[in-house]
């Protein structure tokens, strides 16, 4: 059995492992424009139906990382998977703020604690098993859906998502 002082210098090593993984670029959320993809709830909990409930559970959440209001109008969050990614409608995202954008139909409002933005899917968009990287891009206004990293500012990237799991990009 390792002394205390292996223990300890076993336990520093773990920890420095640790933080150089959650300090890594690559691990961490990014934009090189006004906003930034920083989570996303790719699997809605419990089974995934076409209700307004099941469809509002799958969102990601994006943040205004400026100093001014930015209205989200026109953004094209691009699935990898598929060429269907509509504009986000317009809406005023104060300076700081994050926002919730919703697979389903809604009233694009500030409630329950946060902006909630709503695309108006009839159906599920975000992939439960991300087979690309990225899995979701955000890209600029006048951007095309079309799968790849032209207009991209802030990218994110899934696995397998689990049942009402949120993920951090
Ligand atoms: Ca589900
Ligand atoms: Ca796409
Ligand atoms: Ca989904």
């Amino acid at each position: 059995m390792p002394g205390p002082l292996a223990r300890a210098a076993a336990i520093a090593a773990a920890a420095l492992t640790a933080a150089t993984l959650m300090s890594a670029p690559a691990q961490a959320a990014s934009t090189t424009g006004a906003l930034m993809i920083t989570h996303v709830r790719p699997n809605a909990a419990g089974s995934d139906t076409n209700s307004n409930t099941s469809l509002n559970g799958e969102y990601f959440v994006i943040k205004n990382v400026t100093t001014r209001t930015v209205n989200v109008g026109g953004y094209v969050p691009d699935i990898t998977t598929n060429t269907y990614g509509r504009p986000l409608p317009s809406y005023n995202l104060p300076a700081g703020a994050v926002a919730y954008v919703r697979t389903g139909s809604g009233t694009n409002r500030y409630a329950s604690g946060a902006h909630q933005i709503y695309r108006g899917y009839g159906r599920h968009v975000l992939r439960n098993d991300g087979p690309n990287n990225p899995d979701l891009r955000l890209k600029r206004p006048g951007s095309a859906d079309n799968n790849s990293s032209s207009g991209s500012i802030s990218t994110c990237n899934w696995g397998r998502a689990a049942n009402g799991t949120t993920y951090r990009c």
